[in-house]
């Protein structure tokens, strides 16, 4: 890999292929070796290792059961996925394209779902995707993790979505492939074929999708996915599941595999969109190429790594102190921002006012199927005006905020805002994405620099102008560039141990089950004892009741909603065999959970 060395050999890049290392762990779920010590790296390392893990999505094939990014087999079905799409593009009266996900596959389901329908709105044509987020719209801007674990619900949904349409291709998101939400609507779509075409994306080959009895259901993820291998044969059903290697923060799919999610879908729809707008056939190479475009993204982007510690400093000092990081974005760069922040606490255990995001227009630019959230409380407020309202009068040069915009937004309203935020903290960055030889724009964006105490310049050649895969270069670079700030913030904060984030919630299956191997893997005690261990984290409890060890994995898992530090809990209690409220005063008096266990750890 070219350019790609630093400090690796091809050894380590592609350690986590190899049919020995954590056999018994689908890709998804794996740890990745390239950011083992990512606990203890400098703000410039982890961006290093950010940027090398990011690589691995674009690694070619090597003769292992693993399809990659870039295979033919992965490229001829999204030609597939694109012709299908071109159909309904073409006919959309009673058709339409539906994705649909939980947490970050749910909300990029949403982003690409605006963006494709704002592209055919301005050609004149009738919109035709929509999206389904598990817990609806309020899991756009917050962790609902809950309703991933409801197959009916997904069914519910998808229902309703497609009420009267005729044909529906459904695009079911789980990068796991392990989400009950989405397994139940492929089934359901699997029932009556002669509506849905279903086409499932995820990252793990088919064999490794999650093979766990759904509460009164007969079908498990894995045995929707061999009935829907079954059907690709006769291209009825389509497959897109690459692997990208394992997660730079284990298990933390918002990372590649939300960057892949966007990567796929947007590639087979561009062809699509250019087959019916400028009757450009659908090629292999057209497809191709769209996918290297990105590939150059991240090129672009990690060209600036010295830029990109900057923020990662800024924002891991911010968090440090307890105090905030602020994105104030223009148009779906903001989006992305929004989405970043939403994450933290899913991801870090992180409170809604350490990373927020905000968006000029507020839910008017947002769009979103159920319109203002506003009134679900304050983690709802979006808008520029409500961070000028209710964050600036307390903001100090302790907090962090991120101006991300591109140069074809409007710079005098860019200006105003820096100028606002700047008589209140000089601790002000900007990220802006301008085209190659744009110097019109560049007077303004000086007077902006001046303002701020770093500026992230990304600038794209005039090729991607022309080729109309700007807008979807510039939101994956900043999704690269947001990623990397709150997890690169996160890890200097201390929340994460050697690659595991410790203190995760315990809020759907799949995390339950997560959290007890962490606990495995960091205790070296039986599985029964962590679970054991992590229930008592969970009910507050040094005596668990029958009623408690008999309850089901869903009850656990409602009532771990309001329960927090429960797996650094469960770890303290487990290495050191104190009480439970020995382990909690331990944990106040050390909240960085890395060094509260550390002194047991070797
Ligand atoms: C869905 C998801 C993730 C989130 C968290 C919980 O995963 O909500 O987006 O980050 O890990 O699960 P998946 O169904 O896409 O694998």
């Amino acid at each position: 890999m070219a350019g790609l060395d630093w400090t690796y050999g091809v050894s380590t890049l592609r350690q986590w292929e190899s049919a020995d290392y954590e056999p018994s762990l689908p890709v998804s779920e794996k740890s990745n070796p390239l950011t083992r010590d990512i606990d203890r790296a400098s703000a410039y390392s982890i961006v290093k290792m950010l940027q090398v893990c990011d690589s691995q999505m674009f690694q070619k094939e090597a003769g292992t059961i693993y399809q990659r990014l870039l295979s033919d087999q992965v490229v001829k079905t999204l030609m597939e996925v694109a012709k299908r799409v071109e159909v309904i593009i073409k006919d959309p009266q009673e058709s339409c394209v539906v994705m649909s996900g939980c947490g970050t596959s749910g909300r990029l389901a949403f982003l690409i779902s605006s963006g494709f329908n704002k592209a055919l709105s301005q050609l004149n044509q009738s919109e035709v995707y929509s999206y389904i987020i598990a817990g609806g719209d309020r899991a756009l801007l917050s962790s609902q993790e809950a309703p991933e674990d409801d197959p009916r619900l997904g069914v519910l949904n998808l229902k309703k979505v497609c009420e009267g349409k005729k044909r529906v291709l459904f695009i079911g998101i789980s990068c796991g492939l392990s989400a009950p939400f989405v397994a139940g609507q492929l089934d359901f779509c699997l029932q009556h074929p002669e509506v849905y075409t279903p086409v499932l994306v995820g990252f793990n080959p088919a064999h490794q999708a999650r093979d766990e009895p759904i509460q009164d259901c007969t079908f498990t993820f894995h045995s929707v996915v061999q009935r829907m291998q079954e059907l690709a044969k006769s291209q009825k059903a389509f497959l897109i599941n690459p692997a990208v290697g394992p997660e730079a923060i284990s298990g933390s799919s918002r990372m590649k595999g939300g960057s892949a999610t966007k990567i796929l879908l947007e590639a087979a729809f561009s062809a699509a969109h250019a087959a019916t707008s400028s009757n450009t056939p659908i090629t292999h190479n057209g497809v191709l190429q769209h996918m290297m475009a990105y590939e150059r993204t991240l090129a672009v982007t990690y060209s600036q790594t010295d830029g990109i510690t900057t923020l990662v400093e800024a924002a891991g000092q911010s968090l440090q102190c307890s105090r905030h990081v602020y994105y104030l974005g223009w148009g779906s760069l903001a989006l992305l921002g929004l989405i970043d922040a939403s994450e933290c606490s899913p991801t870090f255990g992180a409170d809604y006012e350490d990373v927020r995001g905000f968006i000029r227009g507020g839910y008017r630019e947002l769009n979103n199927n159920d319109g203002p959230l506003t009134s679900l409380g304050p983690k709802f407020s979006i808008a520029h005006e409500d961070f000028l309202h209710l964050i600036l009068p307390c903001l100090t040069d302790k907090d962090t905020v991120l101006l991300i915009y591109t140069h074809s937004d409007d710079a005098t309203e860019v200006g105003n805002m820096a100028r606002r935020v700047r008589e209140k903290t000089p601790n002000l960055h900007a990220v802006y994405h301008q085209a190659d030889g744009d110097t019109a724009a560049s007077l303004q964006q000086d007077d902006i620099k001046k303002l701020c105490l770093s500026t992230l310049k990304i600038t794209w050649p005039q090729e991607a102008l022309v080729s109309g895969t700007l807008q979807h270069m510039r939101e994956l670079s900043t999704k690269l560039v947001l990623n990397a700030v709150s997890t690169g913030a996160h890890v200097l904060k201390g929340k994460i141990y050697q690659n595991h984030m410790i203190d995760l919630q315990v809020t759907n299956t799949k995390l339950y089950r997560r959290a007890t191997r962490l606990l495995q893997k960091l205790s070296a005690c039986p599985e029964e004892k962590c679970e054991e261990a992590l229930l008592k984290a969970i009910y507050r409890v040094d005596m668990l009741t029958l009623e408690m060890t008999s309850s089901d994995i869903t009850t656990h898992t409602c009532f771990a909603r309001n329960s927090t530090k429960v797996v650094p809990l469960a770890l303290v209690i487990l290495l050191t065999g104190w009480s439970l409220v020995e382990a909690e005063s331990h944990l106040k008096q050390q909240p960085i959970v890395r060094e509260a266990v550390a002194q047991w750890m070797w």
